[in-house]
């Protein structure tokens, strides 16, 4: 079984969005066309209470891109984003989201952030999403949506360490570059870690 992981693909990280990708908005019409293409479909979205810690406006005096300590882990100061039950939060209107087996949320804890999918920065917990492909007999996933060099990639090295066969559709993300070449490295370093990285056009 195969499955397609849209990764936070939300209002926020859309141009207007409080921490928006350039061109974002972009891999929507290719996500729609790819779901047509797989009998799984999973959505991941960012889920942060209005608190977290990972908002530079929680930390006196801190701005975003700033990097400090939470909880014995570093962390990059983020605008505050996706913040639960706002239209930030809300996956874009435009993503065919009657084809969406299941929802899973992540950065739902003050204490900690979590780019991936599967389990929170310090991976002490686990979204559920990693039990739930397993139930689905799923072995290969194929990972698309926002961004590139943060949720996207940690997602994909997770799904690797899970043991699943992983595809990114190079083409159905973007990314922050928060650094220049960001993007860049985070697909060497997903190509390194095993993930197989492909084109739309080779599913469409
Ligand atoms: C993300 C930064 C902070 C992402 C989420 O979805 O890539 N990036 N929170
Ligand atoms: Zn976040």
């Amino acid at each position: 079984m195969k499955a397609l992981i849209l990764v936070d693909i939300q209002n926020d990280f859309c141009p207007g969005g409080a921490l928006a990708v350039e061109n974002g908005h972009q891999i929507i019409p290719i996500a729609n066309q790819l779901m047509e293409h797989f009998d799984l479909i999973i959505a991941t979205q960012d889920w942060h209470p209005a608190n977290h810690g990972s908002f530079a406006a929680n930390h006196p005096w801190r701005k975003p891109g700033q990097i400090i300590e939470l909880n014995g882990l570093e962390q990059i100061l983020w605008p505050m984003h996706c913040i639960q039950d706002s239209f930030g939060a809300e996956l874009v209107a435009e993503l065919k989201q009657e084809k969406i087996d299941a929802i899973f949320y992540k950065g739902t804890d003050v204490g900690i952030d979590s780019y991936s999918g599967f389990f929170d920065n310090g991976r002490k917990k686990s979204t559920g999403l990693s039990d739930y492909l397993k139930e689905k007999n799923v072995e290969e996933v194929y990972i698309i949506g926002l961004a590139t060099d943060y949720c996207v990639k940690f997602t994909a090295l997770d799904a690797i360490d899970l043991g699943f066969t992983t595809f990114l559709i190079e083409d159905a993300t973007k990314g922050v570059n928060l650094s220049p070449n960001d993007v860049e490295h985070s697909i060497q370093e997903m190509r390194n870690s095993g993930v197989q990285i492909i084109q739309s056009e080779q599913i469409l």
